[in-house]
């Protein structure tokens, strides 16, 4: 595999771009390689500037469910372009959107359009506290969500391989009210809700954690965050991002049957194009301006080749349901290669899997946790990455990341990859 090209344009664009990447997890680091740049993409396979063409798990981290460049939405952004790229005004599509999304979640009664997870994640969380008149949230370890200051305690994704899970310049002030409880554990909840429940605004999860990999939630743990805020007067906030749109049309929220108070969401619902929302029970979302007092803007939300992208994403999906079972066995099968592997080679293997999201963990434990997650070799996984690339599958170039597996991805690929995975 020649990566001369790639390997030159991350030399020339560590001098002008800090390590060379405008968002950390791209740059190799964990797996001890250079980044590939990517000249194109198509379906289920990418393109290196090199030409070396890989089928594609990484999906853009997400939005690719349909697979990349769908003729469908490529055409309705290409039209929506001559039409101008953006007004700053409003559009009818901000208001299809909003449908659809409200349709595909009745826990959302209204929603707001934004440009960022992290932007809904941050206007989510002053939304909760302008709501209850409360200050404090409750995080779990090894999620994440976003990096705006108050959410990067014990964060996942990135902000677990680069060593500072606690970023620096950030205040202590800005995170004195973020709460850490453990994901999957009732008790450190019970704990923290009994000494501060009065006072917290909010409990954010990531319903299905995959920033530390992917880790499932245990039966009932989501159940027991609904009743315990309940319980508090707190509000329950979906963290939507990943699971929105893939684990089923109606997202998380749907697959395991709770309804939140408030969802954020991103990546698909943007079709690939900078775009997210939050939303949730119309009293709550009233708070936010001009209706209410917390303040919230941006120049680009709700922008019109945006929203067009996501509309006719969520189309596609609402036309097919049946990519959701599509995706759901094509993940199963590639889950049941990688136990395989972990058999052969003796390597001990924890693959987790809900739906079309899944994550190999190269340790012998059950991963149900942070500290379970991070007991996964990482040198193993390296391994693991080098050995999908070289036999043209690009995965996550992390541990703490998930697999995508989206519709485009045919019977070929998964078979193909299979091999890869065995070999
Ligand atoms: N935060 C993203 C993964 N969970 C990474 C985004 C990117 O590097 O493009």
């Amino acid at each position: 595999m020649i990566t001369e090209k790639s390997q030159k344009l991350f030399e020339e664009s560590q001098k002008k771009i800090p390590g060379g990447v405008n968002s950390p997890v791209r740059a190799f680091r964990s797996v001890g390689r250079t980044p590939l740049f990517i000249h194109h993409a198509k379906g289920s396979h990418i393109t290196d500037v090199d030409g070396n063409t890989y089928i594609d798990y990484v999906c853009s981290w997400g939005p690719g469910i349909l697979g990349h460049a769908h003729p469908q939405v490529i055409e309705a952004v290409k039209s929506a372009c001559d039409r101008g790229l953006t007004y700053g005004a409003p559009t009818e599509n901000e208001l299809i959107l909003a449908d659809m999304i409200c349709e595909a979640m009745p826990s959302v009664e209204k929603v707001r359009l934004v440009s960022s997870g992290t932007e809904a994640v941050m206007s989510a969380i002053r939304t909760a506290r302008g709501y209850t008149g409360r200050d404090y949230i409750i995080k779990f370890k090894g999620n994440y969500h976003g990096h705006s200051d108050g959410l990067l305690v014990k964060a996942g994704s990135a902000a677990l391989t680069t060593a500072v899970p606690d970023s620096s310049g950030v205040p202590a002030s800005y995170t004195e009210n973020t709460l850490v409880a453990l994901y999957n554990d009732k008790q450190s909840v019970t704990s923290l809700m009994e000494t501060y429940g009065e006072k917290v605004a909010a409990i954010i999860v990531e319903p299905v954690a995959a920033n530390m990999g992917v880790v499932l939630p245990e039966d009932g743990f989501l159940q027991f965050l609904r009743k315990i805020t309940e319980e508090y007067g707190s509000l329950l906030i979906f963290d939507e991002v990943i699971t929105g749109f893939r684990l089923g049309y109606g997202g998380a929220q749907e697959y395991f049957g709770i309804r939140p108070d408030m969802t954020t969401m991103g990546k698909i619902v943007g079709g690939g194009m900078p775009m997210a929302a939050y939303g949730g029970r119309r009293d709550i979302m009233d708070m936010v301006s001009p209706v209410g007092p917390v303040y919230q803007a941006g120049t680009l939300s709700g922008n019109p080749i945006a929203t067009t992208a996501g509309i006719e994403t969520l189309k596609l999906l609402k036309a097919h349901p049946e990519y959701y079972r599509q995706i759901d066995e094509n993940a199963a099968k590639l889950a049941a290669a990688l136990e395989k592997r972990g058999e052969r080679t003796g390597v001990p293997v924890t693959v987790n899997r809900v739906g079309s999201l899944l994550c190999a963990f190269f340790t012998g434990r059950k991963v149900n946790d942070y500290d379970s997650a991070t007991s996964s070799d990482l040198e193993a996984y390296a391994a693991y990455f080098g050995h999908m690339l070289e036999g043209g599958i690009y995965v996550a170039p992390s541990q703490y990341e998930a697999m995508f597996v989206s519709a485009a991805h045919s019977d070929e690929d998964i078979e193909r990859t299979c091999q890869v995975i065995l070999s």
